[in-house]
């Protein structure tokens, strides 16, 4: 049976779990055999997009482009992984309309947008880089959750409550929802 290519797309404060949880799914899909691609902060910001920053406006172009390339992977029937914090809504809301729309693929790829959800305490507290402290002193400028915003969306299709779901439970409820979809 043919692969179907489609974007999982991870949305999270920063050291919410976005991308541990993306490598353990990646992980498990690449053991299925099948063909998936995973877009992260060190594969793109330093690459493709090594000329944006955090302002709102560097954000928007960050996303657009993350979504046309996930878009590519996913009309070539990979499945697109993508980990970025993708605050704003209409940013996300973009993506999805990408993926929707026809103009440039044959028809319209699949778009399942993933909220891994913590509270922003949760996320001061893990700190792994220490970015949060950073932000807190004014040493990082628009910080999201601190000093910039994080838009929590509403209807996305798979809901990952942080704290309280392991990472494997995380890639459960992200394969089932998959299949159920049949894309895997
Ligand atoms: C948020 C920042 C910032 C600011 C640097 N705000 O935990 P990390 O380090 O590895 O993940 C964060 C990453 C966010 O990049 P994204 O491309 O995902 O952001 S967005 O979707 O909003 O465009 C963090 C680091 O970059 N970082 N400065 N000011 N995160």
């Amino acid at each position: 049976r043919k692969q179907k290519g489609c974007t999982v797309w991870f949305t999270g404060l920063s050291a919410s779990g976005k991308s541990t949880i993306a490598i353990a799914l990646e992980q498990h899909l690449l053991q299925k055999g099948l063909a998936c691609y995973r877009l992260d902060g060190d594969n793109v910001r330093f690459g493709l997009n090594k000329d944006l920053g955090f302002s709102p406006k560097d954000r928007e172009e960050n996303i657009r482009r993350i979504a046309e390339v996930a878009k590519l992977f996913a009309d070539s029937t990979t499945i697109a992984l993508t980990s970025f914090i993708s605050p704003y809504k209409a940013d996300r809301e973009l993506a999805r309309a990408l993926h929707a729309d026809t103009k440039n693929t044959d028809s319209p790829l699949p778009f399942i947008e993933v909220f891994v959800d913590i509270p922003v305490e949760e996320a001061e507290k893990r700190d792994p880089k220490g970015l949060y402290k950073k932000a807190r002193a004014g040493e990082i400028k628009e910080f999201t959750g601190i000093s910039a915003p994080y838009e929590a969306p509403e209807g996305a299709e798979v809901h990952i409550h942080s704290e309280k779901t392991s990472v494997e439970e995380a890639v459960v409820m992200i394969t089932q929802y998959l299949e159920g979809q049949g894309l895997l």
